[in-house]
């Protein structure tokens, strides 16, 4: 048996200061908040976050200087050409702040290269067309360029409809940018499975012309109990458009399999019994375990049993609230195994937030841990999950059964709270069953788990993945995108409670037999050097993390990395949001050692698995861009009307055909999957992310157009915030916009307008958070609170964002027209009191 999770919490513990109003980027922006720091979540407090959520990391340095990097590169850079780059950040980084790389380089990048670049490109009409881009430059819309019109769509969320537009031109700043590539050297890309341009080229070409083929092959080297069914020589169905009838994506229908199957007995079977397919690394230094490919089966095999025993049947769904315990991945994999559909909250989220997906989905059983510590900070699950179930049962649900992981390390069993008949230790139920536990086969369209993701309007949604084509789309993009190679071993920071988490901590790399690093803690605890300590512990090979970690361990300086070696680091990634040049930069020279591509992947929670991502050896990168789709990925740009652009290009990121891992609905609300999705632009799945093309092909994601937040990779949909803080009582309306946060990407900044009468006091402000906390979790505190006697609102009584944008942004001068406003004057006030 594995020794998991065991031992006894020790020693004192010291925990960095949370990082300053510094924080804040922008240069009106960050005096402003730090007028307001006491407005944010508690000093010396660490956020029940994710590991992605470095935004609570500790700072001290402020930039960090980039030492220049060491010989003996694998991956060389090549000189600049010069281009636009747009970027969240929009910092300039002038030639010579990237010039280490390109001199080292001694290869001038050359229009012959970009020529490769171009003949790769798979959207290949690159020349533009005139008039199509004629809405946009570079990324906003050109001056008298016409509205938005989406009021045509099918019923989407009223504020969406009106908003869309003007979250795009309030977007990012363009600037002029020195764009540098960054090209695998000879000895890595003759070994990269994506060796050549030429070779993605044609893969990709196959992959788009007859993906019924190129998918039927690589499906084909994975365990089906029965084969799919093929018509005409289809192995999937598809309808991207509304105007013809319901959305619908099916692949691989009518096959048998099970991802629990693929992903470990498949191994075993082949004689992997005794290889490590999981490290877990606790928070505390010293707390570990390794876990083989048989322990992992014989755990997924009780848990399985158990939850048979209690009576979840296939088609039932299990919600799952737990740390990131290797007990977390293994109770997806058991729910997997038995053909039902684990819905995994992230230990992080509140009670209420909790109550509401277990009332939506109506688990039979709930898997949980007493408590966990992240960092020096404790957090008492168990209270949260009970108070959760009584506001379930008070919405009409009850949880029959709630399984309990005592988490020693963090607490103890006689201090945890207890509901005779419902709660059940897991370690008084689970041991003692059968390590043999038959697997479910299920059809390829069966689902395999909901997630809940924020959208634009108050109610998250439950994304619907199901099993076949996410099976086969998440292994065949790992093995892509980080050009895995079998024995590596394989670290990704992400928390379970997050897609990147369920695809590429669990299914991607175990369904390859890759080995997993499992980290409880943060990035920064004990010290910033947690990471490459645990790189050299467990010689990782594949490191993939958000910018927002990497910008949090930046800011302390190299040092902290230097002193670990980091040689068994071969490919880095990046996930969660636009990462900017500075940060990819440090990722690349200081932690890379300038030696390690890294994986800028883009994709979402909707798409399962990755979307646009560089393939390491394949081409050359571009700090700060996607560079080019996956296989069968089909992106488009589209203007406001929806026309696709070509060639270099600014506009709505689209896609025009299903993928494996298309999500399928969103759980019991198939309209609303099709009104956010597909009714916006015709024709085509929208993504809600702006996106750049250059002249090259690649392409560049410029953040959000519509209401969500990306708060350190985490998707807040503003509603949800407002709505946490209208339910204060003295609170009588709030407006919720994203604002540039140096650490966490975007930051939460709230306009409050009080109910008559009522003082604005730092109290008020203090409980206002607090609010927010308890109704959704830590990570969507909002980072300032505005006071807001009035909100610009248009004559029919819609609140103008992109003024409120503007404000937050401290871009006075680029308010615009505020003469359609009911009362101009608001605006005005607003300014006044943004430092108050
Ligand atoms: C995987 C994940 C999805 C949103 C997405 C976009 C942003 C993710 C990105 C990126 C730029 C990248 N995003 N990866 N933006 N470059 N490499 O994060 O899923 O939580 O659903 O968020 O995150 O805005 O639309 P999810």
């Amino acid at each position: 048996m594995t020794t998991l999770s065991c031992g006894v919490l020790s020693g004192p513990i010291c925990c960095p200061a949370p990082s300053s109003a510094r924080g804040v980027r922008g240069a009106a922006g960050s005096s402003g908040a730090s007028k307001r720091s006491g407005g944010r979540p508690g000093n010396g407090e660490r956020e029940p976050s994710s590991f992605l959520s470095a935004s609570s990391a500790s700072a001290s340095a402020s930039d960090s200087s980039t030492s220049s990097s060491s010989s003996g590169s694998d991956i060389t850079a090549s000189c600049s050409s010069s281009g636009v780059f747009r970027g969240r950040f929009g910092a300039r980084a002038s030639p010579s702040a990237l010039s280490g790389a390109a001199g080292r380089v001694g290869r001038g990048w050359t229009g012959a290269t970009f020529g490769i670049s171009r003949a790769i490109c798979p959207l290949r009409c690159m020349a533009p067309t005139p008039g199509t881009g004629a809405a946009f430059t570079n990324g906003r819309p050109a001056a008298g360029s016409s509205q938005v019109d989406l009021t045509s769509v099918l019923s989407v969320d009223t504020r969406y409809k009106t908003e869309t537009h003007a979250a795009a031109s309030a977007g990012e700043q363009v600037v002029e940018e020195t764009q540098v590539l960054f090209e695998a050297n000879e000895e890595f890309r003759k070994n990269a499975l994506v060796s050549s341009t030429e070779k993605y080229e044609e893969m990709y070409k196959q992959s788009v012309e007859d993906p019924d083929t190129f998918w039927s092959e690589i499906a084909s080297q994975f365990h089906w109990e029965k084969k799919w069914d093929v018509t005409d020589g289809k192995v999937h169905t598809e309808n991207f458009d509304v105007r013809k009838g319901p959305i619908k994506v099916e692949w691989f229908k009518g096959g048998k399999t099970n991802i629990c199957y693929n992903a470990l007995d498949r191994h075993v079977e082949a004689g992997r019994a005794n290889d490590v397919a999981m490290f877990w690394e606790g928070n505390e230094p010293g707390y570990d375990s390794s876990v083989t490919f048989g322990n992992l089966l014989d755990l997924v095999s009780q848990v399985s049993n158990y939850l048979r025993s209690v009576g979840v049947k296939k088609g039932d769904a299990v919600v799952i609230y737990m740390p990131m315990l290797v007990e977390l991945p293994v109770a997806m994999l058991a729910c997997a195994r038995i053909g039902a559909i684990h819905s995994v909250v992230f230990a992080g989220f509140s009670a209420d937030s909790l109550a509401q997906r277990i009332s939506d989905c109506k688990p039979k059983v709930v898997l949980t841990a007493n408590g966990v510590m992240r960092g020096t900070k404790f957090i008492n699950l168990k209270t949260i999950v009970d108070d959760a179930l009584k506001q379930a049962k008070q919405e009409g649900y009850t949880v029959e059964t709630s399984v309990v992981f005592a988490n020693e390390v963090a607490t103890k069993k006689e201090e945890t709270a207890w509901v005779e008949g419902r709660d059940i230790w897991w370690q008084d139920v689970i041991p003692s069953q059968s390590t043999k536990s038959e697997v479910e086969w299920v059809d390829a369209e069966d689902p395999l788990f909901l997630l809940y993701t924020s959208g634009s309007t108050g109610k998250p949604k439950g994304v619907l993945h199901s099993t076949g084509g996410y099976m086969v789309y998440t292994a065949t993009t790992f093995k892509h995108a980080f050009d895995y190679r079998p024995g590596e071993v394989y670290w990704c920071t992400a928390d379970c409670g997050w897609i990147t988490g369920h695809s590429y901590l669990t299914y991607g790399p175990l369904l390859n037999g890759a080995t997993v690093v499992n980290f409880e803690g943060v990035p920064t605890y004990p010290d910033a050097g947690r990471c490459w300590e645990i790189v050299d512990k467990y010689n990782v090979n594949i490191f993939y993390t958000a910018p927002t970690a990497i910008r949090a361990l930046m800011r302390e300086g190299d040092k902290p990395v230097k002193k670990h070696l980091r040689k068994s680091l071969r490919v880095l990634g990046s996930v969660g949001e636009p990462i900017n040049p500075a940060a990819w930069k440090w990722y690349y020279e200081v932690v890379g050692d300038s030696r390690c591509p890294i994986s800028d992947t883009w994709w979402q929670t909707e798409t399962g698995g990755f979307m646009i991502t560089p393939m390491p050896g394949g081409w050359p990168l571009k700090p700060g861009s996607a560079t080019f789709p996956f296989f069968g990925v089909q992106p488009a740009i589209v203007d406001e009307n929806g026309k696709e652009l070509h060639g270099e290009c600014s506009g709505y990121l689209c896609v025009k055909a299903s993928w494996p891992s298309t999500f399928r609905t969103l759980f019991g609300d198939h309209p609303r999957y099709e009104t956010t999705y597909f009714a916006p632009f015709k024709g085509f799945y929208f993504s809600g992310d702006g996106c750049h093309r250059d002249k090259d092909g690649y392409y560049w994601l410029t953040g959000r157009v519509d209401d969500v937040i990306n708060v350190s990779g985490h998707r807040i949909g503003s509603a949800e915030v407002e709505s946490a803080l209208v339910h204060h009582p003295l609170c009588a309306e709030a407006a919720v916009v994203g604002y540039d946060h140096e650490v966490k990407g975007q930051g939460i900044y709230a306009f409050v307008t009080l109910v008559e009468g009522v003082e604005y006091s730092d109290k008020l402000r203090k409980d206002l958070i607090a609010k927010v906390r308890s109704q959704i979790g830590p990570f969507a505190a909002p980072d300032i609170i505005h006071w807001a006697p009035g909100l610009p609102k248009t004559r029919s009584g819609k609140i103008m964002r992109r003024i409120l944008r503007k404000i937050a942004a401290s871009q006075i001068d680029e308010l615009g027209d505020v003469s359609t406003l009911a009362d101009p004057g608001v605006v005005e006030q607003l300014i006044e009191l943004r430092d108050k």
